[in-house]
């Protein structure tokens, strides 16, 4: 049994609830900027090790808590775990970010691929959540995470970090069932992997499309959304009847808000160069949005870091459906400090967006 959260301003915003202030956290807030991280990576050997090792997993996740005041916890892990325990081989190779030994070549290693089950081949993933959430005594909630069946694909075909896509976008063009076969059998392999993470006590969960926007419209309402929305839609009811809020990141998806918010997420995640005031009006009611600071903001001086955290407050305007976060993941190089200036500039200035006003 987890114990009861004695922060849930988190969950609250995610669900359009009244709140009394607007919470924070950071994505990738658990790495390389913190020298705590930087101390138990060069321990554990490889970032391979970090993950695997609940008790690792467990001591970064919960770095980042220990400095700061976040209102929310995120797994440490990595997107590319489904694809390592489909038969990939990933490494991380210094300085040249994930490898595949095994990547997709042909419609035939499509057709290999099996939906691995979360609770052996991948069992260290549930390990470090239950171990994180006993550690955690109900401090703040956790997030649970999975790669979007589209970016899962990305790293699968290419077999590695891209920037042009030149051989996934071959077999879109070339062989597109071939990608939707592969798609189907991710989105399957997402579901089972967020349902084995909410079953193991995540209190949220947050699906990552980073690639989703180097995709015309068209590809994205096709090889991109549908999966994601399938992903979601496979979870299923957790047993226990919890409530367990969603959010859809997609990098690049300012354009495609509208069609993001009719998928059954509870929120979308916003990168830095959607404007979050005509992102809320276009979504209404329909979801609560998260986001959406420059990471680039963070290498600024602090007094500038400030104005654009209450331009951003500001500009979401009074009332629930806002979770500050960063656009993108924080650079490596970050002083940390300047992520301790941003946290508690949302601390002083939100609550007065989210006061009661007299009718
Ligand atoms: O050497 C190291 O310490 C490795 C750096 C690192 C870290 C700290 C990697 C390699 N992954 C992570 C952790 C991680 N990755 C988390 C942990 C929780 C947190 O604090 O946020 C999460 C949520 C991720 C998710 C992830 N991994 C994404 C989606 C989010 C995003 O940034 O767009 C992606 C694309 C990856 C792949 C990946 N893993 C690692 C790197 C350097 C990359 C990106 C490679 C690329 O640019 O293509």
């Amino acid at each position: 049994m987890n114990a009861p959260l004695q922060n849930d301003v988190f969950l609250r915003a995610l669900k359009r609830q009244p709140i009394e202030r607007t919470p924070v956290w950071m994505m990738r807030q658990a790495g390389r900027y913190l020298p705590e991280y930087r101390a138990v990576r060069e321990r554990a050997g490889s970032f391979m090790n970090l993950c695997t090792t609940p008790e690792w997993a467990c001591e970064v996740t919960l770095q980042p808590l220990a400095r700061y005041r976040l209102d929310a916890a995120i797994l440490f892990s990595d997107i590319l775990t489904i694809p390592d325990a489909m038969g990939l081989g990933l490494e991380f190779v210094e300085g040249e970010g994930p490898q595949f030994r095994s990547p997709i070549m042909s419609p035939a290693d499509v057709d290999r691929l099996g939906v691995p089950d979360p609770e052996t081949a991948l069992r260290y993933v549930p390990d470090a959540v239950r171990l994180i959430r006993r550690e955690l005594d109900g401090r703040v909630p956790l997030i649970g995470f999975s790669g979007s069946p589209w970016t899962l694909a990305t790293y699968m075909v290419e077999g590695r970090s891209s920037r042009e896509f030149r051989k996934i976008k071959a077999m879109l063009y070339d062989a597109p069932e071939v990608l939707h076969r592969l798609l189907a059998t991710l989105s399957k392999a997402v579901s089972a992997y967020l349902a084995a993470q909410i079953a193991a006590g995540v209190d949220a969960i947050m699906v990552f499309d980073t690639w989703g926007g180097i995709l015309t419209p068209t590809q994205y309402q096709t090889f991109s959304l549908p999966y994601a929305e399938a992903a979601l839609k496979g979870i299923g009811a957790p047993v226990d009847e919890r409530v367990i809020p969603s959010i859809l990141f997609t990098k690049g998806g300012g354009q495609w808000l509208s069609a993001m918010a009719d998928t059954g997420y509870d929120a979308l995640g916003l990168d830095w160069t959607t404007d979050i005031r005509a992102a809320r009006s276009e979504v209404g009611d329909r979801v609560a949005l998260q986001g959406n600071l420059d990471p680039q903001a963070l290498y600024a001086p602090i007094p500038a870091l400030k104005e654009e955290v209450l331009r951003i407050i500001d500009r979401f305007g009074h009332g629930s459906g806002h979770v500050f976060n960063l656009g993108h993941g924080v650079w490596p190089d970050v002083n940390p400090e300047h992520v301790g200036a941003m946290i508690e500039a949302v601390h002083e200035v939100s609550p007065l967006y989210h006061r009661v006003i007299p009718a």
